[in-house]
């Protein structure tokens, strides 16, 4: 007799093999090829206004040599300053329901209604953020700059299928899930964007990176069977001056491939409070299962130009 829990564990552990292979198999070159015709031909037509300026263009080159690329949000988007998205973030955390589920998780309540086993981060957005297009964090994940970055390095345009807000806290726990070293499977090329709201320093859980192990990267191996290798095997693989740590002060904003390996948000004190957003093929497991959005954004698209309007496509409100 195997117990459900196991059951449940064996199950997932299949699924993922499954996916592993299924986005690396040739077939699926095919099928994402023929699932993404559409974010390629609307590029292209935009091409005049999705051409990178230069110092866009230096992101879109790292992020390709190397899977990682961090910016000063406000050295890359004049429009909307880092200052007027930390007023929006921290007027949300400073928020007495937040508050109280901060000082809840912090003395260790809780704990098992937190989405997705992260019981490590207390979400101001709740568990299914519902945005608006005008909502800072939004016009942000929609800024000509992101989405030029996001669409230059996939070739093609972007579906955000993620938003999220992270307000990151210490466990005392061994480190779980996405603390520890892991790729994400769902697609073949994603971009994440972190935004760090606050500093994060080394013992604020900052993102952690091997440069070069994103699925174009020189550096991309079989390490580990499958995309969370058993601990000490990353650390093994790749010597110490191989792993990025991303400390960076507020307002920094890291661009990254998660089809590489990385791992974070375990503060070891205070806090780390973080904007993600997330950018996928149309061709990503999300998309192509028609999983229930991560998040969901609402709001009138007309004034939207063609790659905004892709982007917000997946995670946009639809009613009736
Ligand atoms: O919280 C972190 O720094 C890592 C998060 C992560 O693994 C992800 O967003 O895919
Ligand atoms: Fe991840």
């Amino acid at each position: 007799m195997i117990g459900r829990g196991l059951r449940r564990k064996l199950r997932d552990v299949s699924r993922r093999r499954l996916n592993d292979l299924l986005v690396s198999w040739p077939v699926y070159s095919v099928v994402r090829r023929y699932q993404n015709a559409e974010a390629r031909r609307i590029f292209q037509t935009e091409q005049a206004r999705m051409a990178p300026t230069p110092v866009e263009q230096s992101i879109v080159t790292r992020l390709r040599e190397d899977g990682i690329a961090t910016i000063d949000l406000d050295e890359l988007s004049p429009d909307l300053s880092f200052a007027v998205l930390s007023h929006w973030a921290e007027s949300l955390a400073r928020r007495e329901d937040v508050q109280r589920e901060i000082a809840a998780r912090t003395s260790g309540e809780g704990r098992s209604k937190a989405k997705g086993g992260k019981y490590y981060i207390v979400r101001p957005l709740g568990d299914v953020p519902s945005l608006d297009l005008h909502d800072v964090p939004v016009r942000l994940a929609l800024s000509a700059p992101i989405l030029r970055i996001v669409s230059s390095y996939l070739n093609m345009l972007g579906r955000i299928t993620a938003m999220d807000l992270w307000y990151n806290l210490p466990t005392g726990e061994p480190r779980i899930l996405s603390q520890r070293w892991h790729r994400d499977p769902e697609d073949q090329a994603l971009v994440k964007t972190f935004l760090y709201l606050r500093d994060c320093g080394e013992s604020n859980g900052p993102f952690c990176y091997i440069p070069g192990t994103h699925k174009v990267g020189t550096l991309h191996h079989k390490v580990g069977g499958y995309n969370y290798p058993a601990d000490g095997v990353v650390d093994r693989r790749y010597e110490a001056e191989q792993r990025k740590v991303c400390t960076g002060k507020a307002g920094t904003l890291i661009f990254c491939d998660t089809t590489g390996l990385h791992k974070g948000g375990d503060p070891q004190e205070g806090s780390r409070f973080v904007l993600n957003t997330v950018y996928t093929s149309n061709a990503s497991e999300p998309i192509v299962k028609r999983w229930a959005p991560h998040c969901t954004i609402r709001g009138n698209v007309e004034g939207l130009d063609a790659a905004q309007r892709f982007a917000v496509d997946f995670v946009r409100e639809r009613h009736g």
